[in-house]
C-alpha cells in the first residue's frame, strides 16, 4: 500500500508538470485529488490494513495530499501568469498609429444666423423668448392693429387652421403675449419659424424664419431704434457696414422704416447683388404704435417703443451667397458642410 501512495505521487506530479493549461492543470486534480480520484480512493481502502497501521498510513496519504496540494497551487500560479502574459502580447496595440478621423457635424446656416443675433441682442441686454406657432387670430392680427379688411389677413396668405387658430405669419404675436404679462421696460427678441401661403421659388418658402424685436420703456426715440440697428449691423454684416432707414408702413409701427445695408458683397459701389444701387434691405422696423401699447394695457402717455423685424432666409442668403431659398431645406449634406468651420 506504502509504494501504491508514492506511484500514485509520482504519476500526480508528472501529470502536473505536464499541464501546460489551465485546463488540463485542473483534469489533472480531479483524476488525483478529487472525491472520485486516486488519492480518495487509496484512502478508502484503509480498511483492508491491520488496525494499528492505519493512522500511519492515513498520515502518509495526508501528507502526499498536502505536498501534491501546494504544487497544484505553484502551477497554476505559473500558468496563470503565462496566460495573462501570452494575451497580453496577442492583444498588443500601436499607440502610435494615427487616429481615424472623427466626421464633426455642425449648425444648419440659419441656425448659425439664429445664435448670432441672439448673441448680439443678449449682449445689449435682450431677453430671447418664443412662442407658439399656432396662434389665434388676436395675437397674429388684431392687437397689431392689423384691421379686418387688410391685406395681410387675405386667405391667401394665411394658414388657418379654423375661424380663429392660425399658423402664424410673423412672430409679433410672442411679443403681444409679453407685454400683457409684463411691464415695460421690456427688452426681448422673438425668433421663430412663420407660415404664410406662398408658392415656393428663389426667394419665397411657406415656412421662414423670423427674427422681431420689440423694446418699450419711458423716453425710447426713434434715435434708439437707430443705434440699435446700426450696431446690429456692423456686428452681423462687419465693422464697415452703413444703414440707411426709408419711410415706410407697417400697421403696427408708426413712424415706420425700411433699414437698408450698405452691399455686404460690393461694399456699396454696386453690384448684381445689389442691383447697382449699393443697397440691400434687411429689416422692418418702426416706434411701436401707440394704439398696440393701449391694447395690452399700457400708458402710451408714459411709455413708448420701438420694433423691429427680420426674415432669418434673406440674411443668411446674404451673408453666404445662396441664390435658392430652397437649398436652405432640402438638407443636402453637400450643401450643408459648406457651412462648417
Ligand atoms: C416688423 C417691422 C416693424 C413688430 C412690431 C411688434 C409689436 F409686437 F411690438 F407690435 N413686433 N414686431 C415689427 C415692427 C415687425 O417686421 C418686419
Amino acid at each position: 500500500m506504502h509504494k501504491k501512495v508514492e506511484e500514485i505521487k509520482e504519476r500526480a506530479l508528472a501529470a502536473c508538470a505536464k499541464a501546460d493549461t489551465l485546463q488540463d492543470l485542473t483534469h489533472a486534480r480531479v483524476r488525483f485529488l478529487g472525491k472520485k480520484g486516486e488519492l480518495t480512493a487509496l484512502l478508502r481502502s484503509m480498511g483492508q490494513l491491520p488496525a494499528e497501521e492505519r493512522p500511519k498510513f492515513g498520515r502518509l496519504v495526508n501528507e502526499v495530499r498536502d505536498r501534491l496540494e501546494e504544487r497544484w497551487q505553484q502551477k497554476e500560479t505559473e500558468l496563470f501568469e503565462a496566460e495573462e502574459q501570452r494575451r497580453l502580447l496577442e492583444e498588443r496595440i500601436d499607440i502610435t498609429l494615427p487616429g481615424r478621423q472623427v466626421a464633426r457635424g455642425s449648425f444648419h446656416p440659419l441656425t448659425q444666423v439664429i445664435n448670432q443675433a441672439k448673441e448680439i441682442f443678449m449682449g445689449m441686454g435682450y431677453q430671447v423668448v418664443e412662442g407658439p406657432e399656432i396662434e389665434e387670430d388676436y395675437y397674429n392680427f388684431e392687437a397689431l392693429n392689423i384691421p379686418p379688411d387688410h391685406p395681410a389677413r387675405d386667405m391667401q396668405d394665411t394658414f388657418f387652421i379654423t375661424e380663429e387658430l392660425l399658423l402664424r405669419s410673423q412672430t409679433s404675436p410672442v411679443q403681444i403675449h409679453v407685454m400683457e404679462k409684463q411691464q415695460p421696460p421690456i427688452r426681448i427678441i422673438a425668433p421663430g419659424k412663420v407660415y404664410r401661403a406662398d408658392s415656393a421659388d428663389v426667394t419665397h418658402s411657406p415656412m421662414f424664419h423670423q427674427i422681431e424685436g420689440l423694446v418699450v420703456d419711458e423716453g425710447i426715440t426713434f434715435a434708439d431704434l437707430k443705434g440699435t440697428l446700426q450696431l446690429f449691423a456692423e456686428r452681423m454684416f462687419g465693422p464697415e457696414t452703413k444703414t440707411r432707414f426709408r419711410p415706410s408702413y407697417f400697421p403696427f409701427t408708426e413712424p415706420s422704416a425700411e433699414v437698408d445695408v450698405s452691399c455686404i458683397m460690393c461694399r456699396g459701389k454696386g453690384c448684381r447683388v445689389c442691383q447697382d444701387t449699393g443697397w440691400l434691405e434687411v429689416l422692418g422696423s418702426g416706434l411701436v404704435d401707440p394704439r398696440v401699447l393701449k391694447k395690452v394695457g399700457y400708458d402710451p402717455e408714459k411709455v413708448s417703443g420701438f420694433a423691429f423685424g427680420m426674415g432669418v432666409e434673406r440674411i443668411a442668403m446674404l451673408k453666404y451667397g445662396i441664390h435658392d431659398i430652397r437649398l436652405l431645406f432640402e438638407n443636402d449634406i453637400r450643401f450643408l458642410s459648406q457651412f462648417s468651420n
